[in-house]
């Protein structure tokens, strides 16, 4: 197949579009067969810096890279796009309150949801990762009524890598002895990671390294709180990381998810597990064609469901939120 693949990303001159453009570049989302489209927006003011970026994807020479459109006008932009990355946001500037941010992201979302609407590909498939994502995906699903709801998602992919090494290194093993790993709810300090599903060499993962003080005073707010402590360290947040779980998670969607295993991402809820309908969280999942199914008939012990209710509580006030800003 030698017609390119087009992949929008947005907020592309930012700092996980810095690493995350090359890795597309590179063959990394599609594989080294498959030519790619970049089509990249950004807000006007950063057309310039975007520019640069172009100057160093053209330098890299990369054989895979078939163009790169640039542009601050989404229409343009997500014209023909299979595959959308919504990954610039505005952030929480100092004195804003969460009212304020999802306000001013509901400007961004409810426009790129309908120029999605109007000038996507007919197969499009899209990824949020700018924050608040579950809701910013919400906004963008609700101004999108052509699309099918499936074809959105947030992203909680990182979530689930960071929960994958913490639990590696706590039982000394490699990320790949793990399997079904979880991460339910919000891509935010109340979501939970979950890893009595989990399995480490097909031995439960909870019974493995059997200590709930670790789990619950250690793993959850080392994996929720991650994000901070990467600020701490770095003077910045977190972006080849969250670049690469951007990658993991829209490659997973199109190519499957591991025999044996699932992934986490924050999809659009059917009433699964008692998630309100229409809220996106994030579930444990399979994808196979393109396809996203929720993993059915977990048991939830009551320790789960007071974490997955905590956190899916918390989106239902979000999208009360932005109901009554009118953007849904
Ligand atoms: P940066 O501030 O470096 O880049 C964001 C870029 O988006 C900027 O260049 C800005 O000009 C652009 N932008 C703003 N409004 C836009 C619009 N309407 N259309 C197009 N572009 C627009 O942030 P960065 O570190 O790259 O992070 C991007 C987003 O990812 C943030 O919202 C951040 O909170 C979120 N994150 C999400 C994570 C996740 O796991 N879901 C983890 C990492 C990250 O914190």
């Amino acid at each position: 197949n030698t017609t390119p693949v087009k992949v929008a990303v947005t907020g592309a001159a930012g700092q996980i579009g810095y690493s995350l453009l090359f890795r597309i570049a590179s063959g990394d989302l599609l594989g080294r067969d498959t030519p790619v489209q970049l089509r990249l927006l950004e807000i006007t003011p950063a057309l310039k810096a975007l520019e640069g970026v172009v100057m160093e994807l053209d330098d890299c020479a990369f054989p895979t890279l078939a163009g790169v459109e640039i542009g601050d006008d989404p229409n343009t932009i997500f014209d023909g796009a299979n595959i959308a990355l919504l990954v610039g946001a505005r952030p929480r500037a100092k004195g804003m309150e969460r009212g304020d941010l999802l306000e001013a992201n509901g400007a961004i979302f409810t426009g790129q949801g309908k120029a999605l609407n109007d000038h996507a590909a007919d197969d499009v498939r899209i990824t949020v990762t700018g924050n608040p994502a579950n809701t910013n995906a919400l906004i963008a699903m609700s101004n999108a009524p052509d699309i099918p709801r499936e074809r959105f998602s947030a992203l909680t992919r990182l979530d689930h890598n960071r929960a994958l090494a913490q639990l590696a290194a706590k039982a000394g093993v490699t990320v790949s002895d793990i399997s079904k790993m979880t991460i339910w709810g919000n891509h935010s300090a109340t979501q939970y990671p979950d890893i009595f599903h989990a399995e480490i060499g097909g031995r439960s993962a909870a019974e493995v390294v059997d200590d709930q003080d670790w789990l619950e005073n250690t793993f959850i707010p080392t994996v929720a709180k991650r994000g901070a402590a990467i600020i701490e360290a770095r003077g910045s947040s977190s972006a080849a990381s969250a670049a690469s779980a951007t990658i993991d998670h829209t490659r997973d969607w199109l190519q499957g998810s591991p025999e044996g295993s699932w992934l986490s991402m924050a999809v659009p809820s059917d009433g699964s597990y008692g998630v309100a309908e229409g809220l996106i969280s994030s579930f444990p999942v399979t994808t196979s064609g393109g396809e996203v199914s929720i993993v059915q008939g977990l048991e939830i012990d009551d320790f789960s469901r007071g974490k997955i209710d905590a956190s899916v509580a918390e989106l239902e006030e979000e999208r009360q939120a932005v109901t009554e800003l009118g953007l849904i």
